[in-house]
């Protein structure tokens, strides 16, 4: 009997010893709704946002809009919404709520009972329940809604620790912004509730939906929409005009291209700007004399924002090929992984030529690159033991880094409602990316402080595999943002001055200066020794409070 049992477990040694190296995609679960909003509010849970429809996760009677994703089953637990948060943007406060902004009026016919989300504010509270069975979402549309109706906006949290919101349409239109809120508000309020016209979003109509928005290291915000870019002083209320994007390529929905501020290191914080892809098509040309086959543009393009980055302008990068609605996932090492998307056509459902089913977009881009910045140009892109997935992530995909740092990826959906029989179907499939660092023994981090001030050195205990190399010590500080239409928003990775000692125990750190290089609010702490990532420890950074918060830290000295 012993002998047998032996001999039925030695399969199963081997099979753990020869789980895949190196990249790997991993898929498990199903989201029941499809994500395509993502953002990951606990170490255990994603709250996850769709439109009302025939989905298959079911709620009090009727198909569910949100859903809890939780990380340690890789099951979905619906949640229960009013507002349809179809096609909406949020961030997360200063005081850890999640705040889902806009959304959509209930299409019609809808078969699900969803009241007008384009105005509402959906509040998510820190949930401490791992499995979130006791959080839910608030809605309240008459003491809590914002200025204008918004489908389609970017978000942002800011120094004060506040939600700016930016732009959007007021209606659902189906190719370019026809109904623009060429405006910006913030949540809480400021200004009496009143918008602040932007001529920035009136000059890049009518490519301007999901503007790609960073809160830079001195508080200012930078902005991209169409084929340009300013930097706007909230403070100020004032626009100061870049230089445009080289070769008229446009980056913003419905030419969605991938961009994501870079990390950013001490002692100066430097701020550097990446956007890659996009189109190069147009912004007058009618939809319907564009098509899904059209290439995807293949162009990078950076800027450092200094007063001499400015004036040298946007350096042209290559990528390795084309892609459109493609998404930035900063690494806690530093580089910058570029994933989902198309190699040809646009974002949005049955608005141009030759569409694949309703898909404006064909030719998925299923192999996912690496960014190195500090690569040399010519460099910097690789997808060297990358594998391709099987699923076709486009419109209305969400892709992020998780706690335990693997990269989670969901969603998919050109169809005006749930449909399963065709080309590019209604994706339910949850799928993880795990890096080389999953299957190897990794360095933990513990006696993390659960709340992190400015400018303050603490020191963490640390547990490093005796195989690791201790020369390269990387401790990153990174939102994990909010994940809408190809756009990371507050996606932030800031690597904290780190000195290891020489037992290899412990780590003393020093955390941002301010609460501008990193605006206060909720993170997480990654550790990487030799390439090899820990998970993330879950930190608040800043006080704690709600917005807007007082200045905190030391003001940099440049
Ligand atoms: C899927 O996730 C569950 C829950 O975490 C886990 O038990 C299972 O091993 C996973 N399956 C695969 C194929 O990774
Ligand atoms: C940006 O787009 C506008 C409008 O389509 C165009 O007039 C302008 O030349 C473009 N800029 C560059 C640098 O291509
Ligand atoms: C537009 O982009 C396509 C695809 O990258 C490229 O082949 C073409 O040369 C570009 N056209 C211009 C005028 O830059
Ligand atoms: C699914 O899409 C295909 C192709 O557009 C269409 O023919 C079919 O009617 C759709 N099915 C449903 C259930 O909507
Ligand atoms: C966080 O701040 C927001 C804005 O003031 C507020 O609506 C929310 O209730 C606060 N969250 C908690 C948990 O107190
Ligand atoms: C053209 C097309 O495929 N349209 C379908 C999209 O999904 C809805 C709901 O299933 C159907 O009613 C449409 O016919």
């Amino acid at each position: 009997m012993l002998y047998l049992l032996q001999f039925l477990l030695l399969p199963l040694v081997v099979a753990a010893a020869s789980t895949p190296k190196g990249w790997h995609f991993v898929q498990n679960g199903t989201t029941g709704i499809v994500a395509l909003e993502f953002v990951i509010v606990s170490p255990t849970l994603g709250v996850m946002f769709d439109r009302a429809q025939n989905n298959p996760l079911q709620i009090n009677g009727h198909g569910a809009w949100g859903a809890l994703w939780n990380f340690e089953t890789n099951t979905a637990t619906p949640l229960e919404i009013l507002s349809d948060s179809f096609c909406a943007s949020g961030g997360i406060l200063s005081n850890g709520t999640m705040v889902g902004v806009g959304g959509q009026w209930p299409e019609n016919p809808s078969t699900e009972p969803d009241t007008d989300g384009r105005m509402m504010i959906r509040l998510f509270n820190p949930c401490a329940d791992p499995s979130g069975a006791s959080c839910k979402v608030i809605e309240d549309a008459q003491t809590l809604h914002l200025a204008e109706p918004r489908w389609y906006p970017s978000s942002l949290r800011i120094f004060d620790g506040s939600l700016m919101v930016v732009g959007g349409s007021h209606n659902n239109t189906p190719f370019f912004n026809t109904d623009p809120a060429n405006t910006f508000e913030f949540v809480p309020k400021k200004d009496n509730g009143v918008a602040r016209p932007s001529p920035f979003l009136e000059r890049t109509l009518a490519v301007n939906l999901f503007p790609r928005v960073f809160a830079l290291p001195d508080g200012k915000v930078f902005m991209i929409a169409n084929n340009q870019s300013i930097i706007y002083d909230v403070e100020q209320g004032t626009e100061t005009r870049l230089p445009d994007l080289p070769n008229g390529v446009r980056v913003t929905n419905p030419m969605d291209g991938a961009a994501t501020l870079l990390p950013l290191s001490p002692p100066f914080y430097t701020p550097e700007v990446l956007v890659c892809g996009g189109s190069n098509s147009s912004d007058t040309t009618p939809s319907m004399e564009l098509s899904s086959q059209d290439p995807a543009s293949d162009q990078c393009n950076r800027i450092t924002l200094t007063p001499e980055g400015i004036k040298k302008g946007w350096v042209v990068e290559r990528m390795l090929e084309g892609r459109v609605m493609s998404e930035m996932i900063l690494l806690p090492d530093g580089t910058v992984m570029i994933i989902n998307g198309a190699g040809t056509g646009y974002a949005a459902s049955r608005s141009v030529s030759q569409p694949i089913g309703l898909s404006n977009a064909d030719h998925p881009v299923t192999r996912p690159v690496l960014y190195s910045p500090n690569a040399p140009i010519g460099q910097r892109f690789s997808n060297e033991g990358l594998p391709s997935s099987e699923i076709a992530r486009m419109y209305h995909s969400t892709v992020t880094l998780t706690p335990s740092g693997n990269i989670f990826i969901a969603g998919s959906n050109p169809n005006l409602s749930v449909n399963l029989t065709t080309t590019y179907v209604s994706e339910f499939r949850a799928e993880y990316l795990n890096p080389p660092y999953m299957s190897v023994a990794r360095p933990t981090l513990h006696n993390v402080p659960t709340t992190i001030p400015f400018n303050h050195a603490f020191t963490v205990s640390a547990d490093i595999p005796a195989g690791l190399k201790a020369g390269k010590v990387q401790v990153a500080l990174i939102d994990l943002g909010f994940s809408s239409h190809s756009f990371h928003s507050s996606s932030r990775l800031v690597f904290m001055k780190a000195v290891l000692a020489h037992d290899r125990k412990s780590i003393n750190i020093i955390s941002p200066p301010n609460n501008r290089v990193f605006p206060p609010g909720p993170a997480f702490v990654f550790l990487t020794v030799d390439g090899v990532t820990s998970t993330g420890a879950h930190v608040m950074v800043g006080d704690g409070k709600a917005p807007p918060v007082q200045e905190q830290g030391i003001q940099l000295q440049l």
